[in-house]
């Protein structure tokens, strides 16, 4: 028997967990997911582990994600970002998903696994490896060179996923097959994606992202049918120009099957910075005004059981990860959690929601059901209950869901423990989500106007939290058997008691405390509060159940060890820490602190805020230009076919990805004899939107133009990254052999949204190129390489690239700056040492001075943290992930400019210091 269980394991017909922890069933019914018949309401955050270059970073943003309330992550696995090449796949370093899946089970966060094979995301080629732009077939189809290459990834990447499974005793609980299939569909690879997985043992639900709103309705019927469809949903676009144009969409996820949950599979959290507006405006396009009103009316009005909010932390597009035409290297999305991992006010709002979503377990099983009936039409509600429970969950807005009216009604609600007249307030933009007829622990919430945060067992006694909008006022109701004795500890509290109920009436202001013992249930602390005083809470699970935790920047986990409480957090000032648990003692971050017991019986300690932080001027600098057409290993640019959809008008081919130089700069040498002739250098590039080439005769700087984003017509559109350059007279001598340098940027490759090949394969580089009055011109072409330790997308194929100039322990000959440089390459390299206090969690970035007629590649020992892109970008800031910095650090600018320029200033700011409990 042994023998057979070894033999089968090596066969891979059983494979070993993954993780030591107990296996468990995954299933679904029309309501929810359910874990060993347990209903689970999803709450998951989209991150991207490729966008966050350092894995021990990945927990400091899981645990932060975690702290907001969440149980689930979304995962898009990306395959360029570990296949350089046919056959090369690297899952080491901060590629190493394993080690991810494994953080993920750790925290007890559940994974929706998205390995595409095409995931868009903004990222280059939207997830495709450019080397598939030379496999000939139409990607995302049933086409067998397609098929190939994509087996190819996901026989690598599914058995990773499969022994993480929740089935295995790990974290993945949904497979997530292609993204937004939409258009130009092919359902045979719909059902090849689904049965490699099967194959490879994946045996939880497998579900699919629909486009836009679930108006295209694929794969929720007929072949290729996947278990759970879900929706992806952007209800406020990504204009991030006029953050408060809502338009006319409410953003509510659709049922696509009668027997599977509602999934909104990407609901809009974020957006892309389509017009460069910058971050600060898409944070507050989709900040916490959109999150009441959109991510409230899509749980009420829907009964979504399964979230995955876009994106919770976006991170950087660092290397050649960006897909040029919609972004540029930050990818900060205006998340709740910024790029250099901050918290903002959309964080505070996803904790007020997700800490209700994860308390409250009827929402997991509920229907549509009437709703209260406001007085005035102004104010819409909609409702829905939990059939068993009866418990009622009651939205409540304006009925306009753009309007910013102050309107205060009464609803006429029939709650399950009785009919009530209850006052009700909206001002501004705004929604709540109200509760009736719900078991709060060993209490009976009749209905309350004031949201519920949370509530906890702190040994044999109900602590909840309640808020409201700072002035608006606030009433609970509550059943006793008897009058309860109600002691007001803090806070404006007025309580009558009459016929079983306890009312509570309140102003939102500062936090209330209300102590209620007797009646006939156990005791009751009832914190009533603000918005901003509900979101000071931390809701951490420990093995004695959830406890909370009141006043840190960040609470990371809490364990109960004795009567002891072990808290990891962070300050970012120094301040009271009070917690509410079954404890006497505290101790944060390991060390024990003294703590008093309250009136409220939590504890209440003293922390000390972060150390100052002193950061180097980088500098001086040395300077090492690149002269053009240098270095060697150049290869003969003479191929005569493409499997691009896009045919060249004259040969060769010079598209750089036919020669295997798929990121970063390329560049050409034209060599021809003179004729004397010769009058205009006319060129064609493609580079992706903000993309330029640079052109020399014979040394001369002739000038610079844009490159192309799409050249859509066969032959190639001539006007696609089209550039004239006047020959200068005199300076081609006939019958004198002359060289043409060309510096083609490529800015990473176009998505392939519509699955026509036309947008994905899309050439790079050169397209075109004459030399009016010249004889034939032979070509030579270099560039990157492919592969290097930092992984395939890090560097492109600058001669400073090629020749090592942007690593840490660069030799040669580096002088002093001069005060302007040339139009050309021109690298400058310093280095600088950090002193950071220890247990202290300093964000980085390096800030460029506004400038134009230049950008920048900027590598910190040797990592290529993005591309600054003076005033074609509002980015100005590139963040340094800690993960690639020490004590000496080493700090590579390769300058590229179009004019003569003075570069810089640059300096190091710190856009975060907490003193941490360490992660
Ligand atoms: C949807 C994609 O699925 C996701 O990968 C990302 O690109 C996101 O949009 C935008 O950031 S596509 C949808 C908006 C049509």
């Amino acid at each position: 028997m042994r023998l057979l269980a070894v033999l089968l394991v090596l066969l891979g017909v059983v494979t070993a967990p993954a993780s030591a922890g107990p296996r468990h069933q995954v299933g679904y019914d029309r309501y929810s997911l359910t874990v060993d018949g347990q209903r689970v309401l999803l709450w998951a955050g989209e991150f991207h582990y490729f966008r966050l270059p350092s894995p021990d970073l990945w927990r400091d943003v899981l645990e932060k994600i975690r702290a907001a309330g969440f149980n689930g992550v979304s995962l898009y696995f990306h395959w360029g970002y570990h296949s350089p090449a046919p056959g090369v796949y690297d899952f080491t370093g901060v590629r190493d998903i394993d080690r991810l899946l494994r953080l993920a089970d750790e925290l007890g966060l559940y994974v929706v696994a998205r390995p595409g094979p095409y995931i868009n995301a903004e990222t280059t080629g939207g997830g495709f490896p450019a080397w598939l732009k030379t496999v000939p077939g139409r990607a995302r189809s049933s086409d067998p060179g397609y098929t190939r290459a994509y087996r190819e990834w996901l026989d690598r990447v599914n058995p990773i996923l499969a022994r993480h499974q929740v089935s295995r005793g790990g974290s993945v609980i949904a497979y997530n097959v292609e993204n937004e299939y939409a258009v130009n569909v092919d359902p045979e690879y719909v059902v090849d994606l689904q049965d490699r997985a099967r194959a490879a043992g994946v045996d939880v639900p497998i579900v699919h992202n629909n486009c836009c709103g679930g108006y295209l309705a694929n794969w929720s019927s007929g072949r290729g049918a996947v278990q759970i469809p879900g929706v992806d949903d952007y209800p406020v676009g990504f204009d991030c120009r006029a953050p408060d144009a809502w338009g006319e969409a409410e953003g509510v996820t659709r049922r696509l099957r009668e027997d599977a949950p509602v999934y909104a599979a990407e609901y809009q959290a974020g957006a892309i910075d389509l017009h460069d507006a910058g971050y600060g405006a898409c944070r507050d396009l989709t900040g916490p005004d959109y999150m009441k009103v959109f991510h409230k009316t899509n749980l009420v009005t829907s009964g979504a059981t399964m979230f995955g909010y876009y994106m919770t932390f976006g991170g950087t597009s660092w290397g050649w990860l960006p897909q040029p035409n919609d972004v540029y290297t930050s990818y900060d999305y205006g998340a709740a959690i910024t790029e250099s991992r901050g918290l903002t006010p959309k964080y505070d709002e996803f904790k007020r929601q997700g800490y209700f979503a994860a308390t409250v377990a009827p929402l997991t099983k509920t229907d549509a059901s009437d709703a209260p009936a406001p007085a005035d039409p102004a104010v819409a509600t909609r409702a829905r209950a939990n059939p068993d429970t009866g418990t009622q969950f009651v939205l409540v807005r304006h009925a306009d869901h753009r309007s910013s009216a102050d309107v205060a009604t009464t609803l006429d609600w029939a709650t399950p423990d009785g009919r009530y007249r209850v006052p009700v307030r909206v001002r501004g933009r705004d929604a709540k989500v109200l509760l009736a007829g719900y078991d709060l622990g060993g209490q009976r919430l009749v209905w309350s106007t004031s949201e519920l945060l949370t509530h906890t067992d702190d040994g044999g006694r109900d602590v909840a939290v309640l808020y409201g909008r700072a002035g608006e006022q606030g009433s609970a109701v509550l059943r006793y058997a008897s009058a309860p004795t109600v002691r007001v500890l803090a806070g404006d509290v007025r309580s009558s008691y009459a016929d079983g109920d306890l009312r509570l009436d309140y102003p939102h202001t500062g936090l209330a405390r209300v102590l209620v013992s007797g009646g006939g249930r156990r005791p009751a602390l009832l914190l009533l509060g603000t918005d901003e005083e509900a979101a000071k809470f931390w809701r951490l699970p420990t093995s004695a159940g959830p406890v909370l935790v009141r006043g840190t920047a960040l609470a990371r986990s809490a364990e109960v060890r004795g009567d002891r409480l072990h808290l990891r957090a962070d300050t970012a000032e120094a301040g009271d820490v009070e917690v509410f648990a079954p404890v006497s003692r505290l101790s944060v971050g390991g060390r024990a602190v003294p703590a008093r017991r309250t009136p409220a019986g939590s504890l209440v300690a003293h922390l000390a805020g972060p150390a100052p932080v002193r950061l180097p001027e980088p500098g001086p600098w040395g300077y090492r230009p690149e002269q053009p057409g240098a270095g060697t290993g150049w290869t003969t640019a003479d191929k005569t076919t493409t499997e691009s959809p896009i045919k060249p008008r004259d040969l060769p081919v010079l598209y750089a990805d036919e020669y295997g130089h798929h990121n970063g700069a390329v560049r050409y040498r034209g060599e021809f004899t003179a004729t004397g002739a010769e009058t205009t250098v006319t060129l064609n590039a493609i580079t992706g939107r903000r993309g330029i080439y640079l052109v020399w005769l014979n040394g001369r700087y002739l000038g610079s133009a844009a490159g192309g984003t799409e050249a859509d017509a066969e032959p190639v559109n001539p006007d696609a990254g089209r550039g004239e350059f006047a020959v200068p007279p005199g300076l081609l001598v006939p019958g004198a052999p002359a060289t043409l340098s060309v510096l083609v940027e490529n800015m990473g490759h176009n998505d392939d949204w519509t699955a026509d090949d036309t947008r994905f394969k899309q050439p790079r580089g050169l397209i075109g190129a004459t030399v009016a009055g010249a004889g034939p011109v032979t070509w030579r072409i270099s560039g990157s390489r492919g592969m290097d330790e930092r992984g395939p997308l890090n560097t492109g194929g600058l001669h400073g690239e090629l020749s090592g100039w942007h690593l840490p322990g660069a030799g040669g000959d580096w002088r002093r700056p001069p005060s302007r440089v040339e139009p050309g390459v021109s690298w400058y390299r310093t280095t600088f040492a950090l002193d950071l206090p220890r247990d202290h969690d300093v964000s980085l970035a390096l800030r460029f001075a506004p400038a134009r007629g230049y950008r920048a590649l900027v590598f910190v020992n040797g990592w290529n943290v993005g591309q600054y892109l003076g005033d074609l970008s509002p980015q100005r800031d590139f963040v340094l992930p800690n993960g690639v910095l020490g004590r000496h650090n080493a700090l590579t600018l390769a300058v590229i400019a179009t004019e003569p320029v003075t570069p810089g200033p640059v300096e190091l700011v710190a856009l975060g210091n907490h003193r941490t409990g360490g992660f």
